[in-house]
């Protein structure tokens, strides 16, 4: 009967001029197959018309008739809007509502298995990792092949995405080289987790807390050599030929899928068309490398005056092993070193922290508290009983900080061997973002319980810790006495904050612009130390403290590289943290400069923050960061707007200075 009646509407609403109303709510497929209709009628008209010299007269009879039929029409759409999808799409709703749930379910037994490993490294649970990883991969392909039967055409944005999402694969299709990949990947993790280094005295010390340790205190310039360079002795050789074979096997499986390498593969998690994410990024580098470039010179300054003008040059590369950091990606371990006003009030509560007796339960409860306050959701019990908080006596685990998603009943985990120091406390807001975005998506489909990309998941935590970390805030919790309130009180915030979050926007960089190189064959293994620090130098002004040649592996002695983590999501978190940083204070109502923000008890903010979460992967990332900013992009401005007012005191300080290190 439908079709009787859109015949006789397309007849007679037909005609040049005259617009049918179309709208949206149908399905792609109806508005496709009524636009066709339309052409095709009006172009008959048109013929009709024109071989009867009747062209103005058509005109002007249709559009009387069209009003008149315009309830008819109208009435025939909302027919069609209750047909609402064809049987096909049917269909595949119901086949992605029985694939959600069985991966639900597979993410359950695979986020159970990995937890076994990285809380007790051993044989047997590396093994189970490596069947769950082959059971989850046996299973995609074959869940792929049957989404491909599938012609989605015609299909809403929501199935068509969730397609998308199943169809887009790297895997394997060999089940030897599935093994082989999942076994290298657990190996090269192990190496990380369980790397020691033993002194000539006979004691072995561990990556957390030792040589992290000695790196972030130590200020004697040879230990710091010693510690740097045998983190790296031990575990980097180990690693490079098994690494070497792992890029190769994920290529090998990225091409049989039809993709260029397993970059593209990685990149795509951005939904931009290859090549506008590195453009993207490189284009926001160019924006703040002015500002990293004056931190840069300032901070060389400084440690050319600490360790000799023989040791550090005023005018080149700084060597890598001063900045407190085992890998220099943040620095603010030398804040002490770098102070501006040290006679102003301190700012650092690591020592606080300690005389007041916080231990890792406490640290994690102050960070919950916040949370709250703004309206999150609390840690659920299960979060309390199954986490990790500190490193185990008894056996080897992960030590790297992470946060897990258990896809069931709000089990969700952090693990993390926490040390009772302001870094750590920062590290807990970070995965406790993590936390909070998997709380709040959790009603979403499996497909969609994920950040809007992978750079808004490592935002979470951090904007709320901008918060946090405010003089204002530390002083509001009593882990602050007194705050200044001047100038020089400012420019030693600000300076504090940059060596944490502007030092690490090259080091977020260089990392995937490294393995996007590796994937692509433009760096081979045989030129992976030499591509590393080339990029190191270049993107950082760093270079290693002593020679490095190509036997040695230093990318493999940062966690993210055995693991196999993308790293160019952090760069987008620590330039988009400050976008939502920017968005959220304005929505608590505050005055006055960013940097003096704290959204602290901002049930405004909260759920401006909650609405952005809760829509999970549901959409592509620009209308996520347009719900909380008002704008799609990333955006280095409120970055740049934080940091104003310390750009300008460099500027000062350096106008002597030769900037910059080629
Ligand atoms: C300390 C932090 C990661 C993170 C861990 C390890 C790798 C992934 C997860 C994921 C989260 C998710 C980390 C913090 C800022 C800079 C960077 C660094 N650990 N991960 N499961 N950081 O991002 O939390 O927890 O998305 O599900 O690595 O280099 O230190
Ligand atoms: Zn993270």
């Amino acid at each position: 009967m439908w079709k009787f009646w859109l015949c006789f509407g397309a007849v007679f609403l037909s005609c040049s001029g005259y617009t049918w109303p179309l709208p949206d709510q149908l399905s792609a497929a109806q508005q496709r197959e009524l636009k066709e209709l339309q052409q095709d009628v009006e172009t008959e008209i048109e013929e009709l018309c024109c071989q009867n010299e009747l062209k103005r007269c058509c005109v002007e009879k249709k559009k009387s008739l069209a009003q008149r039929n315009m309830e008819e029409w109208e009435g025939l759409i909302d027919s069609l809007k209750e047909l609402k999808s064809t049987p096909d799409e049917e269909e595949a709703i119901k086949w992605l509502e029985e694939y959600n749930e069985e991966l639900r379910q597979r993410n359950v037994r695979n986020a159970e298995a990995n937890w076994a490993q990285a809380t007790n490294i051993t044989d047997e649970n590396a093994a189970k990792v490596v069947e769950v990883t082959l059971e989850v991969t046996k299973w995609s392909l074959k869940k792929m092949e049957e989404a491909k039967k599938f012609d989605t055409s015609g299909f809403s944005d929501d199935v068509k995405r969730q397609f998308k999402m199943i169809t887009t694969s790297g895997s394997l299709s060999d089940e030897d080289k599935q093994r082989q990949l999942a076994e290298i990947g657990t190996e090269l993790e192990k190496i990380y987790s369980t790397g020691t280094v033993c002194q000539a005295d006979g004691t072995c010390l561990k990556l957390d807390p030792d040589l992290e340790g000695i790196i972030a205190k130590s200020r004697d310039y040879d230990r710091l050599t010693w510690a740097w360079l045998s983190w790296r002795d031990a575990v980097g050789p180990p690693m490079k030929d098994k690494y070497a074979q792992w890029v190769a096997l994920l290529n090998e499986g990225a091409q049989e899928n039809g993709f260029a390498d397993k970059g593209v593969l990685w990149r795509g998690a951005y939904e931009m068309p290859d090549g506008k994410l590195e453009e993207m990024v490189d284009a926001v580098w160019e924006q703040v490398k002015p500002l990293y470039t004056q931190l840069h010179a300032y901070v060389r300054r400084k440690l050319s005056e600490k360790y000799g003008a023989d040791k550090v040059s005023t005018t080149g590369h700084i060597p890598a092993h001063l900045f407190g950091n085992m890998w220099a990606q943040q620095w603010n371990n030398i804040y002490d070193i770098v102070v501006p006003f040290p006679d102003q009030p301190e700012i650092d509560v690591s020592d606080t922290m300690v005389e007041q007796g916080y231990d890792a339960l406490r640290m994690f409860k102050t960070a919950e508290e916040f949370f709250k306050s703004i309206g999150l959701r609390p840690m659920p019990q299960v979060f309390w009983d199954k986490s990790m908080l500190v490193r185990p006596a008894d056996r080897e685990v992960v030590c790297h900080a992470s946060a897990e998603d258990f896809y069931h009943d709000s089990d969700v985990r952090i693990k993390m061997c926490t040390k009772v120091n302001q870094e750590d406390l920062y590290v807990i807001h970070h995965e406790m973002g993590h936390i909070e975005y998997f709380l709040t998506y959790e009603d979403q489909k499996t497909l969609y319980r994920g950040g809007a990309n992978p750079g808004f998941h490592e935002a979470v935590g951090d904007t709320i810790a901008l918060s946090v970390n405010t003089p204002g805030h530390l002083k509001k919790i009593g882990l602050l006495q007194n705050v200044g309130h001047n100038q020089d009180f400012e420019i030693n915030e600000l300076l504090k904050m940059a060596l944490a979050k502007v030092a690490f926007l090259p080091f977020g960089l260089m990392i995937d612009k490294w393995r996007w190189r590796v994937f692509s064959g433009d760096i081979t293994p045989d030129n992976y130390n030499t591509g590393w620090w080339n990029l190191r130098m270049k993107y950082q002004g760093i270079k290693p403290p002593v020679e490095r040649t190509n036997k040695d592996f230093d990318p493999g002695a940062k966690y993210h590289i055995p693991s196999g983590t993308p790293y160019i999501r952090y760069f987008f978190s620590f330039i988009a943290q400050f976008q939502f940083h920017q968005a959220l204070c304005k929505e608590a109502g505050h005055d006055g400069p960013l940097h003096k923000c704290d959204i602290y008890e901002s049930k405004a903010a909260g759920t401006k923050l909650k609405n952005m979460l809760s829509m999970g992967e549901s959409r592509p990332w620009p209308e996520a960061m347009k719900a909380i900013t008002g704008q799609e992009k990333l955006d280095p401005s409120a970055i740049l707007k934080y940091f104003e007012p310390l750009e300008k005191w460099l500027r000062e300080q350096n106008k002597d200075e030769k900037l910059g290190w080629d």
